[in-house]
C-alpha cells in the first residue's frame, strides 16, 4: 500500500531528490537542463507568481504551450506555490478555451508567447495572461522577483494539484481533479512496477503534457526517477524516429498509430538505445505488437489508462506481456469485470470494466460523476473480458458495440484483422444506423500508399478469418481518420457523419 505524509508538496519531492548537476530536460537542439537549472527557475517561476502576479494557494492557473522545458518548469512551479495547475492542449481553439476557463474557473493563465493569440482572442472575462518565452518586461521570464529558493507551500496531500480535461471522444469536457498524492502515485505504481526506470535512461514521447500520459511519461516518470526527458515540440514519427537515434531515447511513450508508422521508416533509423516503449491512448492491435517485436525485438508495454485516473492501471511488463491483450492490474490496483447493476461477470465474458487504486476521478462539479463512480469502482467505459489467469482483454468502448441483426460485433476485433491486410495502413470499423438491421458495420479504411482500392479483396480476408456476420458491409476509403487532438479515433465522426 502506498503511504505519504499527511502535508506533501509534489513538485518539491520531484524536484529535490535529484543530484544539481544531472540533466533532466533535453531538446531537440541540444540544450541540456540539469535538476540544479531546474530548481533553481521553477523557483523563480513561483517567485513571480506569488509576488508579482498575486496569485494564491489554490488559485488556479492555465498552462498552455507546446512541450518545452519552460512549459514543464510552469507546470512545477504552479504546484510549488500550492496553487492548481490547469493543463490543456497547445491546440485547443478559442472557444474551447473559453469553456475550459469557465468550468475551472481560472483566473491566471501562463502562456507560451507562440500560441498567446489565441488566447487573447478568446477574452474571458477575468483573466490575467502572462506570457513566458517573450522578450517584454510583463514577459514571466522577465519580471523582477526575489533571487534565492522558494520554499514549497505546504500543502496537504489531498489537496488539489492538478486539473486535466477530459473531452473522452465525444467532445464534452469534464474536469478531472488529482492531488499531489496522485501525482506521486502514478510514478509509484505504474512506472515503479512496469517501466523500472534507471536514473541514466532518456525519456521521450508524442503525447503532449496537457494529456496526462505526457505529463507523466514526460515529467513525472522521469523525474521521480531521477532521470531525464527529450521534449520535442513537434512529435509525429517522423520526428521521433531521428530523435530516438541522436538523443539515445531508451524510454519511448507512444500510441499504436505512431508505432505503425514509425514501422514503415525504421529501416533508416537506429533505435537500438531504446529499452522500454509504452504504448496507450487506444488498443494496440497484436498484430502491431508483433511487427514492433519482428523488427525491434522490444516487447511494446501496452496499457489503459484514463484521464480520469491519471495514468495506467492495467499493463505487464517484460516476460509478463501478452500480446493483443492489456494485461494485469498494475500493483496497487484492482479492476473486474461486471455488468450494468455492478454485479461481477463470469471469466471470459465480456462486461464493463471497473477498477480502483490509489487515484479516484473526481470530476470539477460534473454530474456524470454519478456514472464514473459507482459503489466505489471508476468504470472506466470500455467493454474488457478477463481471462481465467487474470489477463484483462480489450473489446471495445462500452458505447462502441455495434449490434447489427441481433448480433454483438467489436469493432476492434475486425480492425485487429484488417489491420494484418498488407494493404491497410489504419482503419476505423464502426457502426452506421440502418433501418432494417439496427445498424450496419461499416470500415473506414486508409490504404497504404500505392495500394488499390479493393473492397472485394479485404472482404475475401476478412471472411477468411472472421464469421461472416462480423465483416464490414460497406467499405470506406480515407486519407486519415478523425482523432482528437490527443490523437484518439473519434468513432462517433464517422457514425454520424457517413461518407467524407
Ligand atoms: O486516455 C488515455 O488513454 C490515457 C492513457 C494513459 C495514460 C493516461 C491516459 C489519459
Amino acid at each position: 500500500e502506498l503511504r505519504y505524509p499527511d502535508r506533501l508538496n509534489c513538485a518539491a519531492e520531484l524536484l529535490d531528490h535529484t543530484e544539481p548537476d544531472r540533466p533532466v530536460f533535453r531538446t531537440p537542439d541540444g540544450a541540456v537542463w540539469t535538476y540544479g537549472e531546474l530548481r533553481a527557475r521553477v523557483d523563480r517561476i513561483a517567485h513571480v507568481l506569488t509576488g508579482s502576479l498575486g496569485v494564491v494557494p489554490g488559485n488556479r492557473v492555465l498552462l498552455r504551450g507546446p512541450t518545452t522545458p519552460w512549459l514543464a518548469a510552469c507546470w512545477l512551479a504552479v504546484l510549488k506555490a500550492g496553487a492548481v495547475a490547469v493543463t490543456v492542449l497547445a491546440q485547443q481553439r478559442p472557444h474551447e478555451l473559453a469553456t475550459l476557463c469557465r468550468i475551472a474557473r481560472v483566473r491566471h493563465a501562463l502562456c507560451d508567447i507562440r500560441v498567446a493569440d489565441d488566447l487573447a482572442r478568446a477574452s474571458i472575462p477575468g483573466l490575467r495572461v502572462t506570457t513566458y518565452g517573450g522578450d517584454t518586461p510583463g514577459d514571466l521570464l522577465h519580471r523582477p522577483a526575489p533571487a534565492g529558493p522558494y520554499p514549497a507551500v505546504d500543502t496537504a496531500a489531498d489537496d488539489v494539484a492538478l486539473i486535466a480535461f477530459t473531452s473522452g471522444t465525444t467532445g464534452r469536457p469534464k474536469g478531472c481533479m488529482h492531488f499531489h498524492r496522485d501525482v506521486l502515485a502514478t510514478a509509484d505504481t505504474f512506472s515503479r512496477h512496469v517501466l523500472r526506470p534507471h536514473a541514466d535512461d532518456v525519456f521521450a514521447g508524442s503525447p503532449p503534457l496537457g494529456f496526462t500520459f505526457g505529463l507523466g511519461g514526460l515529467v513525472i516518470f522521469p523525474l521521480r526517477a531521477g532521470a531525464s526527458a527529450l521534449l520535442l515540440e513537434q512529435a509525429g514519427p517522423r520526428q521521433l524516429l531521428p530523435a530516438i537515434a541522436e538523443h539515445r531515447v531508451s524510454v519511448l511513450f507512444t500510441a499504436p498509430t505512431a508505432y505503425r508508422a514509425m514501422l514503415e521508416e525504421l529501416d533508416r533509423h537506429d533505435v537500438t538505445s531504446l529499452r522500454r516503449c509504452v504504448s496507450a491512448g487506444e488498443n494496440l492491435p497484436a498484430a502491431t505488437w508483433r511487427a514492433w517485436h519482428d523488427r525491434t525485438g522490444l516487447r511494446i508495454i501496452n496499457g489503459i489508462g484514463a484521464t480520469e485516473l491519471l495514468h495506467i492501471f492495467i499493463s505487464a511488463a517484460d516476460e509478463r506481456i501478452r500480446p493483443g491483450s492489456t494485461g494485469v492490474p498494475v500493483p496497487g490496483w484492482q479492476a473486474r469485470v461486471q455488468d450494468a447493476d455492478g454485479k461481477p461477470v463470469p471469466d471470459g465474458e465480456p462486461g464493463l470494466l471497473a477498477v480502483r487504486g490509489p487515484v479516484g476521478c473526481r470530476y470539477l462539479a460534473d454530474p456524470r460523476q454519478r456514472e464514473y463512480v459507482r459503489d466505489g469502482w471508476n468504470i472506466t467505459g470500455d467493454t474488457y473480458i478477463r481471462e481465467a489467469d487474470g489477463y484483462f482483454r480489450y473489446v471495445a468502448r462500452a458505447d462502441d458495440m455495434i449490434i447489427s441483426a441481433g448480433y454483438n460485433i467489436a469493432g476492434p476485433e475486425v480492425e485487429e484483422v484488417l489491420l494484418r491486410h498488407p494493404d491497410v495502413a489504419e482503419t476505423a470499423v464502426v457502426g452506421r444506423p440502418d433501418e432494417a438491421r439496427g445498424q450496419v458495420t461499416v470500415a473506414y479504411t486508409v490504404l497504404r500508399t500505392g495500394a488499390r482500392r479493393d473492397p472485394e479483396a479485404l472482404r475475401a480476408f476478412l471472411t477468411a478469418e472472421l464469421a461472416p456476420y462480423k465483416c464490414p458491409r460497406e467499405f470506406v476509403f480515407l486519407d486519415a481518420l478523425p482523432r482528437t487532438a490527443t490523437g484518439k479515433l473519434q468513432r462517433f465522426r464517422l457514425r454520424t457523419e457517413g461518407d467524407q
